[in-house]
């Protein structure tokens, strides 16, 4: 078929006046043009850009301005460490079904229904532009540049042409008000750094053929990093190559990085590690062993495990010199000290020993699998721990992950080899030259995931209440209310934020937030919300220059990507929209600089070419871009085993934490959790010092809401999607299942058979969904993939909650809105459920 007849069939098939009923499910398939013969294909070089921590390429096969077939890299060699294949995993070999999905924004829109009732007109290019920059200019006359906001948003990881087109659009109009941390890592960021590292700084995975111990909480790298040349391929090879090596692993879910692959498995109740980790500590502590094996460590390396070494830093801070020290010294409470707290002894006296007993009982571990784990533990030559960023997820995330880094510190042998600091491991990357953003005059940011508050009353918002940094001092409001929101590749206005119920209500009230953006290639759920709707060009439609990303495993390599089709329909890259708004500003040329997309690819390919971290690591690029547009892809497979903190403790790198030592006892933390404000109706939310398990709003201790909500309900991240992404390409749904999982004897208990249909309810909404019915969950646990597309109900079906059921399972229309203490962070596997047979 000629590209022509092509676009004039698919332009039948789908509905372009208005979305509204459009299909994005099982007939998406009928939209894919026929395959040509295979004598005329061409192959260009592409890469999936989702944020799974990876870019793998892609090889695309096109004939006459048609994707015929993606298939993954199959150059190189498969053999493990010799620049291996980088090989893409189903969703991106899917690519050419998601590129050609019905539901594809394919020309820009405007809307004329009720906000999020996803009723669009199709507008020119140019009233979409003029809408956009005489807004701009409005809201910031009218508010302040402080009411304008481009939320969290992950779903392309482009080289050059991503987020900063949209900041250079901004800035140009005077600014934006910024945001800080990430629906990620907010807890574990904040909870690393407040005791001396990065919560991505641990050992790289060459590290684990030293170690002769494996625990991992929470981590699942064969689900969440599935790339070829990914962190879940180097795990498995480390755990193929150390054959004398144990592996622990805790998790509520018998991940797909279990399977067969453990020694034991220890199914936990979600949000309970901390309590787990006290309970092996009491043991190493109360036992002698701490005291005879790493009391040098601790005395040396870290602060606040006992109170002679707060006595000795408050006396420290006493002589210096230096007023910030010297303002620490209030704070420092020789009381709160680790040990004491353990051993329930001193000013914890009444919180009692957190012996394995006390534990077992929270987290659902036997208190002698607590002691068998702790013995290992000791025994251990080399224990290699990894507390991974599902436990962060959580309400008491940041001190959870606290506690868990504590259990390689009692071993008194982090820095030496086979040795990891309890972060996430290291990764490489290939560096890769970006355009600017500009710079932004708004120095205020707000925690990304306060988006609603900073709309409902982010003219009182401040420090001490919210988290707000770069404000004078802790009482000085951020002084305005987000009137203009910006999506750009996000679906985390609806879908992947949480109480998505919520968060819809206040977006419905044009009164509040007036002009609402979102640029996407799909009719998301997100997208339904927009005033103005952008059909960017998707990665396959696409000229880029991308790196491996932020954790692609050991490998790093750059694609040099070469759009394999003409951009679809009337689909515009962000650099050429973002052009257009800038024209309509009359700042054009300080937009474009005077290049167009072609003149900034090639001028950042040479800078990226002649970058001299790249020059070490691969064989020289082509000179020019076309040239490595034809090779497409460069990688660099770096052997080098890293241990975390290994330099700090060789005495050759300080560590950034106030005492300049590891902080048991974090100063930072003493102070914010004595200055800042909490709300106290709000179940453990409140910061300590020191690492202590929090019971929590909707933990498994809460009375509150276990009598109406007796099971947890924890979200993960699924292979059948990239968060939203890819949810609306029906191979991936065919392949991998959504459904609920659930633990035989509570399915037995609740009359569920496997593959029913169920409601499951929160106080915030109802979902519906199939029943998976798994010895592979913990009884008590529900577990759910995150990222289905909200979609309630359209025959306005009410759930138990009393909310239109969402039919279409995302986990958000059920997650609590409740920023968590320190970070400000989502913590969106904290959960209290119903289920019930629909
Ligand atoms: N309950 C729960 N919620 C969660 C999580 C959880 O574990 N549980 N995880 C959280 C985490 S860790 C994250 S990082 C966030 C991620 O949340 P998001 O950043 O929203 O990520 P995605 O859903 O992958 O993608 C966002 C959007 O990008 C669009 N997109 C994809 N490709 C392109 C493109 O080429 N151009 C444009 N313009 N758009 C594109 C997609 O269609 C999608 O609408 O979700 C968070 N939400
Ligand atoms: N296939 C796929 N890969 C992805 C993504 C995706 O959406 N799909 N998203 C990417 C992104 S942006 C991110 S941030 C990462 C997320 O990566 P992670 O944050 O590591 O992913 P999760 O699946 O949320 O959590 C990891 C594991 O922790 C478990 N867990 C949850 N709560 C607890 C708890 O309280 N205690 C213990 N011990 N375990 C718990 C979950 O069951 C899960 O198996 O993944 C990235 N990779
Ligand atoms: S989703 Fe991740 S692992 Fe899969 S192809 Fe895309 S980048 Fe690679
Ligand atoms: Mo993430």
């Amino acid at each position: 078929m000629e590209r022509r007849s092509f676009l004039k069939a698919s332009a039948a098939l789908s509905c372009v006046a208005t979305v509204t009923g459009c299909n994005t499910s099982s007939d998406d398939a009928n939209v894919i043009p026929p395959t040509p013969p295979v004598s005329d294909e061409t192959i260009t070089w592409s890469a999936c850009l989702v944020n799974c921590g990876s870019n793998c390429p892609v090889k695309v096969f096109s004939s006459d301005g048609i994707i015929t077939r993606v298939e993954a890299d199959n150059e190189t060699t498969d053999e493990y460490g010799v620049n291996h294949q980088i090989r893409a995993c189903a969703r991106g070999r899917s690519l050419r079904q998601r590129t050609y999905a019905a539901d594809r924004l394919k020309t820009p829109m405007k809307r004329v229904g009720k906000r999020g009732e996803g009723k669009f007109v199709p507008i020119s290019w140019d009233e979409a532009a003029s809408t956009i920059a005489s807004e701009l200019q409005r809201i910031a006359n009218e508010y302040s540049n402080k009411s304008i906001l481009k939320i969290y948003g992950t779903g392309a990881y482009y080289g050059f042409s991503s987020s900063s087109c949209f900041n250079r659009v901004l800035n140009l109009n005077g600014g934006f008000l910024n945001i800080y941390g990430n629906y990620s890592w907010a807890q574990q960021t904040e909870a690393a750094a407040a005791t001396g590292f990065s919560s991505t700084s641990g050992s790289n995975l060459l590290a684990l053929n030293d170690s002769d111990l494996f625990i991992g909480l929470g981590y699942n790298p064969s689900e969440m990093r599935q790339s070829g040349s990914g962190e879940g391929y180097d795990f498995l090879n480390a755990l193929q190559k150390n054959n004398g090596l144990e592996v622990i692993m805790i998790d509520p879910r018998y991940t797909d990085s279990m399977a067969g692959k453990e020694d034991n498995w220890f199914p936990i109740r979600p949000g309970t590690d901390a309590a787990l980790c006290e309970g092996i500590a009491y043991e190493m502590i109360s036992s002698g062993w701490v005291d005879n094996h790493s009391k040098n460590f601790l005395d040396k390396f870290c602060v606040g495990y006992d109170k002679e070494s707060l006595i000795n830093l408050k006396a420290e801070f006493e002589i210096s010199e230096d007023p910030e020290k010297k303002a620490y010294i209030p704070y420092i409470n020789p009381n709160d000290n680790y040990k004491d707290y353990i051993l329930g002894e001193g000013t914890f006296i009444s919180t009692g020993p957190k012996t394995p007993s006390w534990a077992a009982k929270i987290c659902g571990i036997s208190e002698t699998h607590i002691k068998s784990i702790a013995t290992k533990l000791m025994n251990a030559r080399a224990p290699f721990i990894v507390a991974g960023a599902g436990i962060n997820r959580h309400a008491n995330g940041e001190q959870a992950m606290r506690s868990c880094y504590m259990l390689s510190f009692l071993t008194g042998k982090v820095g030496q080899p086979g040795v990891s600091n309890g972060a996430l491991p290291s990764q490489g990357s290939l560096s890769r030259s970006g355009m600017s953003g500009l710079s932004n005059p708004i120095k205020e940011s707000i925690s990304c995931f306060t988006f609603p508050d900073a709309i409902e009353r982010g003219h009182e918002m401040t420090t001490r209440k919210d988290g707000i940094r770069g404000t004078a001092d802790l009482d000085t409001p951020l002084g305005a209310d987000t009137k203009a929101i910006f999506a750009i590749n996000s679906n985390a206005l609806i879908n992947q934020h949480s109480d998505s119920n919520g968060i819809a209500k206040i977006l419905e009230d044009e009164t509040k937030c007036e002009l609402i953006v979102v640029c996407d290639c799909w009719m998301t759920s997100s997208a339904k919300f927009a005033d103005i709707l952008l059909p960017d060009t998707s990665w396959l439609e696409s000229n880029d220059l991308v790196n491996d990303s932020y954790a692609s495993g050991i490998m790093g390599y750059l694609v040099a990507m070469k759009a394999a089709i003409k951009p679809l329909w009337e689909c515009k890259s962000m650099y050429d929209m973002c052009a257009l708004i800038a024209e309509k500003m009359g700042k054009l040329g300080e937009y474009t600089e005077g290049k167009d997309e072609a003149g900034w690819l090639t001028e950042l390919y040479e800078k990226t070419r002649t970058n001299s971290n790249n020059a070490n690591a691969i064989p020289p690029l082509p000179s020019t871009y076309e040239e490595a547009q034809a090779q497409g892809v460069f990688r660099a497979f770096d052997g080098k085993t890293v241990v975390a903190l290994e330099d700090y403790i060789n005495g050759t790198d300080t560590l950034n934490t106030p005492s300049g030592k590891i902080e048991i006892f974090s100063l930072e933390l003493a102070q914010k959790g004595t200055d800042w404000e909490f709300d106290s109706t709000v179940k453990g939310n409140y910061i300590t010092s020191i690492p202590m398990y929090q019971a929590t709003w909707e933990g498994y201790e809460d009375s509150e809401t276990s009598e109406d909500y007796p099971f947890q309900l924890v979200g993960y991240h699924t292979k059948g999607r990239t968060h939203s992404s890819y949810h609306n390409v029906p191979w991936l749904r065919e392949a991998v299942e959504d459904a609920v999982w659930m633990n035989p004897a509570d399915a037995y208990k609740q009359g569920l058979t496997q593959g029913s249909k169920a409601l499951i309810w929160s106080q915030r909404g109802t979902i519906e969904l199939p029943v998976r019915v798994t010895p592979r969950v913990a009884p008590g646990v529900l577990a759910l993939g995150q990222g289905a597309w909200y979609t309630p109900d359209p025959s306005g079906r009410v759930g138990p909650s009393g909310h239109i059921i969402d039919i279409g399972g995302c986990i958000n229309t059920l997650t609590r809105y409740q920023p968590s203490p320190l970070a400000k962070g989502n913590p969106q596997h904290t959960n209290r459920v119903q289920i019930a047979s629909a």
